[in-house]
Formats: C-alpha cells, sequence, structure tokens
C-alpha cells in the first residue's frame, strides 16, 4: 500500500487576518501565530495551511494578490515568516501556504502593465477583449456579483475576472505567465515551505471561444465554460515536472466542478498532478436555484451518500481530503451540528467523523472549541465582498433586508472570519483595540480559555481523537464501509484493515436512537459521553469501538 505521509497528517486551517492579534491594530498577524504555536501544537495536528499572507490591497482578504513576494505589512515582515516556518518546524509541524494564481490582483505590476497598451509586454498576462462600454463580450456573471467583464478605460477593453473585478484572472495560455508562476512557487519551496493548498485550480484553462451561455447559473458557467477547462490537466502536469516533483511536499487543489467522477484525472497516483482535493460538493449541496443564498436542508441520508461515493470513485488510486467548512462557508457546528443546546457534542460528534474517515482531515480554526455562526443585525457588520456584493443587489431589487440578512446569518463567509475567541476579555482575547471585523458576542461563553476549565472540553477531546488516529493506521488507511446507508439519523460505518476493525457510531439528531448495528464484542475507544447503551444512544452521542478478536 502506498503511504506518504501526506496520507497520515492531520491539517489545522490558519485564516490569519483572524487567529491571533500581536501589536494591537485589530488584524491577525504572523506574530500572532508564533504566540499560539502552543495551542496549535498542542492538538497535535501535523500541517498548517496557512491563508494568503502576501501583499494584498483586499479586496477579497488576499485572494487578490499584489505581490508575490512580499508579505502583507498587515501581517508582518519576511522575517516574521520565516520565524514563524523555523518555529513550527522545531515542533515537527509542516507549513502549507495558499497559492492563488487563477487570478491576481489589478494593483499587481503586470495588470499595471497590461492596462497600458496593446503592445505592453505583459497585454498577454490576462484576457482582454475589445468591446463597447456596457456592453461586455458575452453574458458570464462573476463569482461575487456582476459581469465577469470590465472595460478598462485606459485600455480600452474588456478584461475578464471570474470573482471581483479586482481579481483579472491570468491568461495561463501564455507560457511566460506559467513560468512567471512556477518561479515564484520555487521561492517558496526553497525556503522550506512544505506545500500549496492551490486556490480555484480547476478554473485555469478556460474555453477560449468565450461563447454566450444559455443559463447565467454560476455552477452551470464554471461546468460549460471554464472549470476542468481544455488544458487544466497539461498546466497542471507541466507544474508538476518544472515544481512540484522537485521537492517534498504535499499538495491540495480546491475549485468548483471537481465531481468525484474526474477528480482522479486531478489526484490520481499515476497522473503525477495533485495529492488531494478539498472536494466542494458537499459545500454546495444545499444550494437551490438561487445558489448559495438559497440554502435547502442537507438530509443525512444525502451527506453520508457523497462521502460513500466519493470513497468509491477516489478508491486507492486516488485520495480524498475530509473537511467540513473553513473561511468560506458556515461554522460546521450550525451547519451540520447543533449549535444551541447541544453544541458540545454535536462539535465533538463532528469532529470525531472528520478524524475516522478515509481521507486527510483539515480542521479549521475555531472548531477545536466549537465556534458558531454570528447573525449580525446590520449589514455595516459585515466585511465579505460576496456578502455585501448579495445585500446590495439583494436590496437595489427591491428584496426585503429581513430576507437577505437571514440567509446571510445562514451561509454568509463573514460566519467563519469572526475572531478566534481566546478568553473572555474584552475583544475575546483576539486584540486589545476593536477588531477588522466584531467579535461572535457569544465569546463569553465560548472561548479557548473556557473550554480547557470545561469537563467536556471540545479542545481536549480533538486531542485525544488525533492521538487515536495516530496510533490507529486502521483510521488512516483502512477500508470505509458505510453500514447503514438509509437510516435518516445515524452514521454509523466501520473501518477496517487486516485484523483490525473500528466501528464508528454517530447520532446525528436531537433525540436518542438504538441501533443492532455493532459487532459482538468490543471495547470502547472514545465517546462524548459517559456512557455508552447501544440501545439508547445520547442526542449527538458518538463512539467509536474496536471490534475485539
Ligand atoms: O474559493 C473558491 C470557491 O469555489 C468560491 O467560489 C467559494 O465557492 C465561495 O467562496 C463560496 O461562497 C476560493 C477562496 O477560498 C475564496 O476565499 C476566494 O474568494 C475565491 O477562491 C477567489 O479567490
Ligand atoms: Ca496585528
Amino acid at each position: 500500500m502506498d503511504k506518504p505521509w501526506w496520507k497520515e497528517v492531520v491539517m489545522y486551517q490558519v485564516y490569519p487576518r483572524s487567529f491571533n492579534d500581536s501589536n494591537g491594530d485589530g488584524i491577525g498577524d504572523l506574530r500572532g501565530i508564533i504566540e499560539k504555536i502552543d495551542h496549535i501544537a498542542g492538538l497535535g495536528v501535523d500541517v498548517i495551511w496557512l491563508g494568503p499572507v502576501y501583499d494584498s490591497p483586499n479586496d477579497d482578504n488576499g485572494y487578490d494578490i499584489s505581490d508575490y513576494y512580499k508579505i502583507h505589512p498587515e501581517f508582518g515582515t519576511m522575517d516574521d515568516f520565516d520565524e514563524l516556518l523555523e518555529k513550527l518546524h522545531t515542533r515537527g509541524i509542516r507549513l502549507i501556504m495558499d497559492l492563488v494564481v487563477n487570478h491576481s490582483s489589478d494593483e499587481h505590476a503586470w495588470f499595471r502593465e497590461s492596462r497600458k497598451s496593446k503592445n505592453s509586454p505583459y497585454r498577454d498576462f490576462y484576457f482582454w477583449k475589445d468591446g463597447t462600454p456596457g456592453k461586455p463580450p458575452n453574458n458570464w456573471q462573476a463569482w461575487f456579483g456582476g459581469s465577469a467583464w470590465t472595460y478598462d478605460d485606459v485600455a480600452e477593453a474588456f478584461y475578464l475576472h471570474l470573482f471581483t473585478q479586482k481579481q483579472p484572472d491570468l491568461n495561463w495560455e501564455n507560457p511566460r505567465v506559467r513560468k512567471e508562476v512556477y518561479a515564484m512557487m520555487r521561492f517558496w519551496l526553497d525556503k522550506g515551505i512544505d506545500g500549496f493548498r492551490m486556490d480555484v485550480i480547476s478554473l485555469i484553462s478556460k474555453k477560449l471561444e468565450f461563447e454566450n451561455s444559455p443559463s447565467t447559473n454560476l455552477m452551470y458557467l464554471a461546468n460549460h465554460f471554464y472549470a476542468n477547462g481544455p488544458r487544466v490537466h497539461e498546466f497542471l502536469q507541466e507544474m508538476s515536472r518544472e515544481v512540484l516533483s522537485r521537492y517534498d511536499i504535499m499538495t491540495v487543489g480546491e475549485g468548483p466542478g471537481i465531481t468525484k467522477d474526474i477528480a482522479n484525472l486531478y489526484i490520481g497516483r499515476s497522473r503525477n498532478e495533485l495529492n488531494m482535493i478539498f472536494q466542494l460538493e458537499l459545500m454546495f449541496l444545499d444550494n437551490g436555484p438561487g445558489g448559495k443564498f438559497d440554502p435547502q436542508p442537507i438530509s443525512l441520508v444525502a451527506f453520508k451518500k457523497l462521502f460513500r461515493q466519493w470513497d468509491q470513485a477516489v478508491g486507492e488510486e486516488g485520495w480524498n481530503n475530509i473537511f467540513l467548512d473553513n473561511h468560506d462557508f458556515p461554522r460546521m457546528v450550525s451547519r451540520f451540528g447543533n449549535d444551541g443546546k447541544y453544541r458540545i457534542p454535536s462539535a465533538q460528534l463532528l469532529a470525531t467523523f472528520l478524524l475516522t474517515m478515509r481521507g486527510t482531515p483539515c480542521i479549521y480554526q475555531g472548531s477545536e472549541i466549537g465556534m458558531t455562526n454570528v447573525a449580525f443585525e446590520n449589514i455595516r457588520d459585515y466585511r465579505d465582498v460576496e456578502t455585501l456584493h448579495y445585500y446590495h443587489e439583494g436590496t437595489g431589487k427591491g428584496l426585503q433586508a429581513s430576507d437577505l440578512m437571514e440567509n446571510i446569518h445562514m451561509q454568509g463567509r463573514d460566519n467563519a472570519r469572526t475572531p478566534m475567541q481566546w478568553t473572555n476579555k474584552p475583544y475575546a482575547g483576539f486584540s486589545d483595540v476593536k477588531p477588522w471585523i466584531n467579535i461572535n458576542p457569544n465569546y463569553p461563553e465560548i472561548n479557548v480559555a473556557r473550554d480547557q476549565d470545561s469537563g467536556h472540553s471540545i479542545y481536549r477531546y480533538y486531542q485525544a481523537l488525533i492521538g487515536i488516529r495516530k496510533e490507529a493506521p486502521t483510521l488512516v488507511h483502512g477500508q470505509f464501509e458505510d453500514l447503514d446507508p438509509h437510516h435518516p439519523e445515524l452514521y454509523i460505518y466501520s473501518r477496517s484493515m487486516g485484523e483490525t476493525t473500528f466501528y464508528v457510531i454517530l447520532n446525528f439528531s436531537d433525540t436518542s436512537q438504538a441501533t443492532d448495528n455493532i459487532p459482538r464484542e468490543y471495547s470502547v475507544i472514545l465517546c462524548n459521553y459517559d456512557n455508552f447503551d447501544p440501545q439508547s444512544l445520547q442526542p449527538w452521542q458518538a463512539v467509536i469501538l474496536k471490534k475485539n478478536k
């Protein structure tokens, strides 16, 4: 069996703006992360995925990069970065960075040069189309609202941006663009970083006809015109030859449109592209006809089916990543658990799921203390460009502000971006001043210090889970079997390898449940309640059993 280190690690995502502010400007920073290394290392995780810390005008919180070689002064200096990397490595923790190269910022030097004239050597770094102002080249919509084309007065042409107008898409058809990207990747890898999380990597090859679309639904557009485009695999294989294969690193691709049926084209062992992908299908599963802000309930049966099918499809040839939330989506305990009465057991249950599935788990900052969604009453308290577009577009069309706010409370990206809640002191111990986005008002109740003092610590439960996974190769590599696919409230599966079989029993409901789906003789390895009775599983009870031989 193929057992590279990246299959055996547990990842932890740090969203730097919201992790810890070391210098009292209200913005999380690199020294803030250094101060909290004990918190991270104490969990037992092996890899940090650090969100973008490059220079950026922050139109999309750093996913709009103006200098790939520079640390944003808000986050600190290159010395701070080097120190963080070294301190993590000393503790045995690897660091992977965000690689955001589907687009740059419009303030990047390449774009500034590109717009100057048709003869600029950087013109072909982006997609320019002639046209008349007000009449974009086609009807594609941008992900965060409006047309995907903006007319630039200096360039006297339209440029393509799948995201905001400050995120022009890079033209990967141009070999010089690819060369620049590879050089920049080598710069960071030569510093000793351990890999990349590749932002919307599925979108880097567009269909160059730029045809009008029969539908302006975003998933339709992606699937028909620019996700998994004609040359994406050629580009990734080239990237692997030129860069990735020369280092001992891990790569996680991300992007809309990668379905289970084609996942192994990206991550199949023999393909020499990526190690794993963050599959977004679950994240989009609740999108109604109106998209993400038109959410429909997700049934447990549909949830289980998705994971079963991905496990089967990816099989031994590829490798899954398992996550339930990140900086783009609601908090997992609010979305898939119960963030009220059963917040603690349901956060622990979801953790049990994350850490016992086949695939590399990724924990988002704050999940280890069960942080929840937030519901700011005033749109002025929101920061996310997607949320603001949605609200202003909606009110512009005459929709009820209260309905819009309700959807934002459920689905908005700022749910996951409020600062880490460290203590019950002002600003939750995140900062000494009012932070860039308000703290979730529930911080006096939900914070790291309080969790540590609790008899039902979520953090300590994660520690135990991670410890168990480390000791049990079966939980990493073993076969996965869904033992009761149709049960509407219980998720029961086994993980087995050789002589060893684990059973994981998860009650995804507010009521008690019974099951016969257990081995005749077993030992309880971990449980989030004091007692385990298969005939009376408690609300959100989670249990790991080991079958006795
Ligand atoms: O997100 C990619 C992506 O698929 C988004 O469209 C995601 O679906 C959206 O955030 C859902 O509302 C990545 C980054 O993670 C995100 O933060 C960036 O805004 C985006 O790319 C553009 O770089
Ligand atoms: Ca700061």
